[in-house]
């Protein structure tokens, strides 16, 4: 059968996920995966912190398992909004919030409220992976704007603002993960959040503000958010469960002017008339009874102990001209090997031979470079098979770099 003339045009646009076809090595477990960003298998909620859960859904029984508000379950709002405040310094009310199924879902609510073809929308280089496979579906014009260790180059990103401008280009939004990126790792400072803010007034448009690991920094930077120096309700605010609780949940939040909310919500009707509310009840009962907040300077404490370890293993292992980044935070290392190597060419060698796998970076870039980046996921593998896995991965790197010129 020849499916091909049932497919709308725009399923020709849609492109495989690395990340998602990557996943199944994550299963396999003789390859060490540095590629999907899971969580610690051993930091999924424990049937301790679960106790009592199943009285709590029959105790809910006439909401938990029937049809839910679009909006989200109002008492998960409320905790959201208590959340976001006391970790985020972010100010919201009950219409300024809605509940998604995952960060995803709001990134397609995004796509679908904002992009028309042929709509610039601006994008850090590198950006997360399924944010443009949402986005592409609407079809814009990208433009990428470089980053450094200090995040975002908003000094770039006004030049390129200036020129658009004097085309008659106005962008739509800039779509930004300010802390511990997904995938670089790297954190903007406050004071480029501070002029992008100001940007984003001069010259009209929204920021979509994408925090899912915000709240799992290590250090005592303070890592204010956009959102919280909003004054002009141009920012939206995404945030998930996922990374502090549960990524099986898909339970998600979005926090925006209530205009913007109710535009939200009517988008999502459509998609899946609300999120499941036994996983919405699901988070609330984390939410009320502080697991999630008890369970967040664990991860922490965790997720910094793989971080170290994992620089330090490159650090002793990795070749010259070689070179990676230092998140605060978060869940990756972002790592440049040397121009002459394609990561997705020596992906199969190393996933064969080598038994390691990571997530080749050239699809994270809207302007077709970064061929010889790849991320590393660091909150997954063990501690002991980063310190393997890292060791196999350099020894395919040295072996790379001698065939190359
Ligand atoms: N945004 C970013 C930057 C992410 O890294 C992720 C998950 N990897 C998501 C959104 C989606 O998260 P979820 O749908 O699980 O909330
Ligand atoms: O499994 C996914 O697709 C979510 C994680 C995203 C990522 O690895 O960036």
């Amino acid at each position: 059968m020849n499916y091909e003339k049932f497919y709308a045009s725009r399923v020709s646009i849609m492109r495989p996920s690395d990340i998602r076809e990557l996943l199944k090595w994550s299963l396999d477990k003789s390859v060490i995966s540095f590629a999907g960003g899971l969580p610690d298998p051993k930091l999924l909620p424990k049937s301790f912190e679960l106790e009592g859960l199943f009285e709590y859904l029959m105790m809910k029984n006439e909401y938990a398992f029937q049809y839910g508000e679009t909006e989200g379950v109002n008492e998960l709002k409320k905790e959201v909004i208590r959340f976001s405040k006391k970790y985020g310094g972010i100010n919201a009310n009950e219409d300024e919030v809605i509940i998604t199924t995952g960060s995803q879902q709001a990134l397609d609510i995004v796509s679908r409220l904002f992009i028309d073809r042929g709509n610039y929308v601006i994008v850090e280089l590198p950006t997360y992976l399924a944010a443009l496979q949402v986005f592409n579906l609407s079809e814009p014009q990208y433009v990428g704007i470089p980053m450094d260790d200090n995040g975002m180059r908003t000094d770039t990103l006004e030049r390129k603002l200036k020129e658009l401008n004097s085309e008659g280009i106005s962008p739509k939004f800039v779509y930004t993960v300010p802390t511990c990126q997904n995938p670089s790792g790297t954190s903007m400072t406050v004071d480029r959040r501070r002029h992008l803010l100001e940007l984003a007034s001069k010259y009209d448009f929204l920021i979509i503000e994408d925090d899912p690991y915000g709240y799992i920094t290590f250090g005592d930077e303070k890592m204010e958010r956009i959102k919280a120096m909003d004054n002009e309700g141009r920012v939206i605010y995404l945030s998930t469960f996922s990374k502090i609780f549960s990524p099986g949940l898909r339970v998600g939040w979005a926090i925006a002017n209530e205009e913007l909310i109710r535009s939200f919500a009517i988008a999502k009707q459509g998609m899946d008339l609300s999120t499941s509310p036994v996983s919405q009840y699901i988070a609330l009962f984390a939410m009320e009874k502080g697991i999630i907040e008890k369970r967040i300077p664990i991860l922490i404490r965790e997720y910094k102990k793989k971080r170290d370890i994992m620089l330090q293993s490159l650090e002793d292992n990795m070749p010259k001209e070689t070179k990676w980044t230092k998140p605060i935070g978060g869940m990756f290392v972002f790592v440049w090997l040397k121009d002459a190597i394609d990561t997705k060419l020596m992906l199969e060698k190393a996933i064969k031979n080598y038994k390691v796998s990571y997530v080749p970076g050239k699809s994270f870039f809207v302007d077709g470079t970064g061929k010889n980046t790849m991320r590393l996921n660091f909150s997954y593998p063990s501690e002991e098979q980063i310190r393997e896995g890292i060791h196999r991965l350099s020894n395919l790197i040295k072996a790379e770099y001698n065939n190359s010129f």
